[in-house]
């Protein structure tokens, strides 16, 4: 298989808005991220992914763009942003940045004239008809929104401020052709693109069957000519890291966009985990990690994460943030970081950051659930029952400010925090997790240490060993004789696994767990609740 830069990283992603406020706004900001990056570096990162920090409204948190050339003002300005790139890469590490272009803000001056006039020269670069279909959006009871000056709907797959570009048109392409590479020439790494399945619309846009199931947004015919196009254009002439979110796509399907044959993308985020499984379901688990690594493996590169921006923190969501908060974190940790694919760090999840629950919706922001929250009341549901449904999967569970340290508002700003800091930062914080040994932070250290210092990590072939087993996942990592055995007990109670003969012969050294001792005898591994190791077997 061939080795590159992006297969042997760790990424980390910077929810910028949350990550640390230098001038009291109330907003994470590129020069509060400046000021940290001793701190990413640390831990031994090798690529920031950073959030949309583009000029926006900000009715979806910089995924509506208004210009592409400009940096908000609540990030910084284009003069910070320069000196941000550059200080990532004095300290040897590098920048991806999170890229918009299947729709845009409806305030971006290409939109403004689009929706002018129907024989506005803009007219066509965005999707306009006389007529919706039954499509819902993201965000939205209705893709479709409609306009009163002209008499037409346009079409938009999130909410009604983000106004889907029509990428049939050739004009658009090769604006956001150059815009890309204005960014390019600047020096970052590579981009993040975002809702990149979605750039094709179907023919004649047909109604749905069931309008609720909205895979039709995705992997429609000709969405792979443009990713060709725009690798031949733009991708192929940098040495650069790609990585797309392609939501509701199999490993075969998926294979498509990363293949290496293929001349796209180098990696994906596909979501079977994540918006399709919404608790922890482990058979379910194994049987799509094994999927992705059979359809993948020597083919295409996969990614690992159990959460970002958009889904609720992993130690809440898929572990335990209660009794066994740090155990559970070290376990997710060591799944993500000894799967096949690169693994991601969402911000503050190197230090077991949780979900939240705001007792009102006044108190969230995400204008996913404030829509889906104001759909429902309306059907004339129980406000209080509606609030709770939508709690776990929140995406502002995700977003509450980075926790630096135990005073107000958790170190992240001197002024009042965009959205509220979750109650726990005074147990909970980076400056705690820097003073003991023993915690999450240090874990995530020491898996980063291993990924660079043994190849198998990254390009050892992989076995499952456990798949029946609801609560032991174990599996091997193979890489020219080096044999790794990871065993993890998902579950708050003990377990017991028997190795199985092929592996019980092989002579077993400890690399890390997460229990300060290791309960075995002979072929049988006594695993205590949430209890993760990494073994290399002679
Ligand atoms: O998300 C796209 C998207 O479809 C997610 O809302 C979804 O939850 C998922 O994980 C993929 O199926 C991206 C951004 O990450 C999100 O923050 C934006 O709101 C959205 O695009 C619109 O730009």
């Amino acid at each position: 298989m061939k080795r590159t830069w992006w297969k042997e990283a760790v990424v980390y992603q910077v929810y910028w808005r949350s990550f640390f406020d230098s001038n009291g706004d109330g907003y994470g900001d590129l020069e509060g991220l400046i000021q940290k990056l001793d701190y990413i570096r640390d831990l031994g990162v090798d690529v920031i992914w950073l959030n949309p920090c583009y000029e926006s409204p900000d009715k979806d948190n910089g995924y509506d763009i208004s210009d592409y050339y400009r940096i908000m003002d609540k990030a910084g300005d284009m003069e910070t942003f320069d000196r941000l790139l550059n200080e990532v890469h004095k300290r040897g590490m590098k920048l991806i940045m999170d890229l918009v272009v299947n729709h845009t803000s409806d305030q971006h001056p290409w939109f403004i004239e689009s929706r002018s006039s129907k024989d506005n020269p803009k007219r066509d670069w965005y999707i306009w008809r006389d007529k919706p279909n039954n499509w819902r959006s993201y965000f939205t009871p209705s893709a479709w929104e409609y306009d009163e000056k002209t008499g037409q709907y346009y079409f938009h797959s999130f909410a009604v401020e983000q106004p889907d570009l029509n990428w049939e048109n050739e004009e658009v392409r090769e604006e956001i052709y150059k815009m890309m590479r204005f960014w390019l020439d600047k020096g970052i790494d590579g981009f993040r693109l975002d809702a990149i399945a979605l750039l094709a619309k179907p023919e004649g846009f047909p109604d749905a069957e069931n309008p609720y199931d909205i895979r039709y947004l995705t992997n429609n015919p000709g969405v792979h000519d443009y990713l060709q196009e725009m690798h031949e254009k733009v991708l192929k002439h940098y040495d650069i890291f790609t990585v797309g979110e392609v939501a509701f796509v199999s490993p075969e399907e998926g294979l498509k966009y990363v293949g290496e044959d293929r001349n796209e993308l180098h990696t994906l985020f596909h979501f079977e985990v994540c918006d399709e499984m919404p608790t922890w379901d482990p058979i379910r688990f194994k049987q799509i990690q094994k999927r992705w690594y059979e359809g993948l493996w020597g083919k295409g590169w996969n990614s690992q994460f159990l959460n970002n921006h958009d889904h609720t923190r992993q130690v809440t969501r898929y572990g335990n943030d209660k009794q066994f908060r740090v155990e559970s974190a070290k376990l997710l940790a060591t799944l993500v970081h000894t799967l096949p694919g690169t693994p991601y760090i969402y911000q503050g999840e190197e230090i077991g950051m949780t979900g939240v629950k705001f007792d009102t919706i006044e108190d969230y922001n995400d204008i996913a659930m404030k829509n889906k929250y104001a759909e429902e009341v309306a059907k004339g549901r129980d406000p209080k029952e509606v609030l709770e449904s939508l709690q776990l999967l929140s995406r502002d569970n995700s977003r509450t400010p980075m926790q630096w340290d135990d005073s107000e508002h958790a170190g992240f700003t001197t002024g009042t925090p965009w959205l509220k800091v979750n109650p726990n930062y005074k147990e909970i914080n980076v400056k705690q997790a820097l003073a003991d040994p023993n915690s999450v932070y240090y874990y995530y250290k020491k898996l980063i240490q291993l990924r660079k210092q043994h190849a198998v990590m990254v390009y050892g072939t992989f076995r499952d060993f456990s798949e029946h087993d609801p609560y032991i996942y174990a599996y091997t990592r193979e890489l020219d004789g080096v044999r790794w055995l990871i065993v993890l007990n998902h579950c708050d109670n003990d377990n017991v696994y028997e190795l199985p003969e092929e592996l019980a012969s092989a002579h077993r050294h400890l690399l890390l767990g997460n229990y300060t001792d290791v309960k075995e005898e002979g072929t049988t591994l006594y695993m205590r609740p949430h209890e993760a190791r990494i073994y290399a077997l002679q």
